[in-house]
């Protein structure tokens, strides 16, 4: 049994999506949904902070780990992805290249498109004042990121090639995050024709599901929630 710590933002989607892909693959790990719920500081409890010190979800805890050890828990969404794809053997590829290259594309969501569109939406949408330099610079960094990724699936079905790996899985939740800012994708006609194809996919209409089953549908950010998620400091 696996605990997933989670709330519905693109981070946590990633873990649903590919807990569902697992079920749909025929390798379907148990796993039971313990919100947190990130406006209301459920991650600042000291229960929270001994599986995921860096206080954001998602993080996992397993409860049959393959040492046959003491339940085992991962913090980060990209640790977490690596982790479940390495336990299943699903997902990631097993050869030295294949697996090489989700790595690659792994750490490029984790490092680059997620906190750069995290920082254009910040700027965009959240922000309490407007600063055109930050909106600008993130906006062409978001793009910047965009173009890269366009040019990897040109001639690609995915990310890594012929099959969906957990690259894609951390990358597809970023895409087309703000309905209030929406970046315009005419110019990325590679990742809304891949973006269209995860979306078909049940798994993913069923991840996507559960989160709304877990917070109601999303509801703008009220001023209590905006100070707990962006009034932090070191504690
Ligand atoms: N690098 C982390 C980022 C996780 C993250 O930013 N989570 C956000 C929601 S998407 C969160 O938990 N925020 C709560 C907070 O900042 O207090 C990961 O990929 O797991």
């Amino acid at each position: 049994m696996i605990d997933l710590h989670y709330w519905p933002t693109p981070n946590g989607h990633k873990i649903t999506l590919l807990l569902e892909e697992l079920a749909e693959a025929g390798a379907k790990l148990d796993y039971a949904i313990k919100p947190v719920n990130i406006g209301k500081g459920d991650q600042f409890t000291p229960e929270y902070l001994a599986i995921s010190p860096n206080n954001k979800m998602p993080a996992i805890v397993d409860h049959v780990p393959a040492d046959g050890g003491a339940p085992l828990s991962v913090f980060e969404s990209g640790a977490i992805l690596l982790y479940l794809a390495d336990k299943t053997g699903r997902f990631i590829p097993k050869d030295l290249r294949g697996r090489t290259t989700v790595l690659e594309w792994l750490m490029w969501q984790m490092g680059g498109l997620g906190p750069m569109t995290g920082q254009y939406g910040h700027f965009h949408v959240y922000a309490p004042e407007d600063i055109p330099y930050a909106k600008s610079r993130y906006a062409s960094e978001a793009n910047r990121l965009l173009g890269v990724l366009d040019k990897q699936l040109a001639g690609r079905a995915f990310i890594a090639g012929d099959d969906y790996t957990i690259a894609d899985m951390a990358a597809y939740p970023w895409i087309g995050v703000y309905d209030n800012a929406p970046i315009d994708m005419t110019p990325y006609p590679e990742i809304r024709r891949w973006h269209a194809a995860i979306a078909a996919r049940p798994a993913t209409q069923r991840a996507y599901a559960l989160g709304k089953q877990v917070t109601g549908a999303g509801k703008p950010l009220s001023d209590e929630e905006r100070k707990i998620l962006f009034g932090q400091g070191p504690r």
